[in-house]
């Protein structure tokens, strides 16, 4: 790839009146960089401040890397920034931008996005049955790892997480829930793991679409799971097509179905807001990629860093035999009186997001940030991981410290600094924001009632640095599991 950086263009035009253009720096030696691009992008703020923009390929974006422009393009124009860079990975992925996470910002997307909240919301009864179905899948997993933990072995969570939160996710979509050697559910984590293997291999693709036009192995590979996804998805659409019934909606997949056929009776759809069957599907592949690989990431996080900082391990457990006891497992109700475990997974969250450019957003229309013009078009980066390691907001940002989230009772903060949004904001927050809190504290809950994490001797401590694709994950690791009496 060329390198070209054009020297000699101010830092910033100070001085001048805005609106103005920013240095444009044409940065094709990014997609060839080693060091991950949330960090490269760091340090460029770092020299030429919290806004400027590059062209990267056929794309020219700005990148925000302060609190105070992040909520200005998330929240106060929130809609003008709503949109999504036409990519050749996610149009793939999304059939052309028809799901939620890959459509651009409009009167269609915002009512698919509403009938797909409520239905994601109402699938799982609220919080109540949503704690059911993790309650479950926690107790399964404990089960298997009793197991494990009795024969002494290292083991590497993250396949067990991986399988519990697919399970979850399965069962709020399609009802179904797998065991552990199911080839269902191979399939299920096997298409996934190459979707976001190829599509975090495809930044060249996605910078110079022309590229292809030649036969690149790794779009072969997308193409052959996206393939592969839709062929399950269909299978199960049809099942729920043919055993439908409209007063009793087992799942999400019933939910949307229910959904189409209210706007087939003419209740006031228009082309653009009806909920295609190409929709629905990519709706549901949506809920099920989304819903996989941020959630698992997470816990995989928390157990790193636990396993680096034994005493704030030890206070989580401390805290659970004292609220909760030893005579029963975990509930969601408890959450407000665990602020030792909430904190700790507030602070995972802040210094290893799973997302930490978020999804590029793309500006629908001209408009000014920060006294420089931006125009319609241009794709819009909000460094989260640059927010969340912001000296200027954070003490010691690099330091994992969950006691920054605790006020001087040891309860959980109330209010959250706004250098601080590890879902995103506005418009296009995350959509399983709730679920995901759900998993988050439930499984980590259960886990740590019954087990201590344990580094395995003569090994070194999992490595923190993240491994970037499309979620930043850290190194696979391994463990030992001592059951927990008292
Ligand atoms: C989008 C974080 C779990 C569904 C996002 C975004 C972030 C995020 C940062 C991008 C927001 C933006 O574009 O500005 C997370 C984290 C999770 C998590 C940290 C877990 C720890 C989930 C789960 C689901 C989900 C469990 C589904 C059930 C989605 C969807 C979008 C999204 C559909 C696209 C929203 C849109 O474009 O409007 N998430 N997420 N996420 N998330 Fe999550
Ligand atoms: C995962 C593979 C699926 O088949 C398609 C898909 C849809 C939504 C994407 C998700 C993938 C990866 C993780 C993403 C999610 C939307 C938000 C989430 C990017 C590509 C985040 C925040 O990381």
């Amino acid at each position: 790839l060329v390198l070209q950086w054009l020297p000699g263009l101010p830092k910033r035009l100070l001085g001048a009146p805005p609106p103005h253009r920013l240095p444009l720096l044409t940065n094709l030696w990014l997609l060839c960089c080693k060091e991950p691009l949330h960090l490269l992008l760091q340090h460029l703020a770092h020299s030429h401040g919290d806004l400027f923009s590059l062209r990267l390929g056929c794309r020219s974006l700005i990148v925000v890397s302060n609190a105070t422009l992040a909520r200005e393009v998330l929240l106060r124009q929130g809609r003008t920034f709503g949109g999504r860079q036409r990519m050749v990975t996610t149009d793939i992925i999304s059939r052309g931008g028809q799901n939620i996470a890959f459509g651009d910002y409009g009167t269609g997307w915002r009512v698919h996005r509403k009938i797909v909240h409520a239905a994601l919301y109402e699938s799982a009864h609220g919080s109540r049955d949503m704690e059911r179905i993790v309650c479950c899948e926690a107790g399964q997993l404990c089960s298997s790892l009793t197991k494990v933990a009795k024969s002494g072995e290292p083991i590497e969570l993250s396949d067990m997480i991986g399988r519990a939160v697919t399970n979850v996710v399965c069962t709020i979509v399609f009802s179904a829930a797998y065991g552990e050697h199911d080839p269902e559910l191979a399939d299920i984590l096997a298409y996934n793991r190459g979707i976001i293997r190829s599509v975090a291999r495809h930044a060249a693709v996605d910078a110079f679409p022309w590229l292809r036009l030649f036969p690149l192995p790794g779009l072969r590979e997308l193409r052959c799971c996206v393939a592969t996804r839709d062929a399950l998805l269909n299978r199960k659409l049809q099942q729920h097509v043919e055993s439908l019934d409209p007063e009793s909606p087992r799942d999400l997949m019933d939910r949307l179905l229910i959904s189409q056929i209210k706007q087939d009776q003419g209740k006031g759809s228009t082309p653009n807001t009806y909920l295609s069957n190409d929709r629905l599907l990519m709706t549901t592949a949506d809920i099920f990629g989304a819903g996989l690989e941020t959630t698992a990431t997470t816990l995989s996080w928390l157990f790193a860093f636990l396993l680096h900082h034994p005493e704030v391990q030890q206070r989580i457990q401390m805290e659970l035999d004292e609220k909760v006891g030893r005579e029963r497992d975990p509930r969601w109700e408890d959450h407000s009186r665990l602020p030792q475990l909430e904190a700790a997974l507030c602070e995972v969250l802040r210094i290893r997001p799973v997302a930490p450019l978020l999804v590029p957003h793309v500006a629908m229309r001209d408009t000014i940030v920060g006294g420089y013009s931006i125009p319609c078009g241009t794709q819009v980066i909000v460094n989260m991981w640059a927010v969340h390691h912001d000296e200027r907001q954070w003490e010691n940002p690099e330091v994992f410290d969950p006691g920054r989230f605790l006020d001087v009772d040891g309860e959980l903060s109330v209010k959250k600094p706004w250098s601080y949004f590890p879902f995103g904001a506005g418009p296009r927050i995350c959509l399983g924001e709730v679920l995901a809190r759900h998993e988050l504290f439930i499984f980590s809950a259960w886990l740590l009632h019954r087990f201590r994490l344990i580094p395995v001797p003569n090994q070194p401590l999992p490595s923190l640095v993240g491994e970037v694709g499309v979620v930043l994950r850290p190194p696979a690791f391994s463990l030992l599991l001592r059951l927990r009496t008292s």
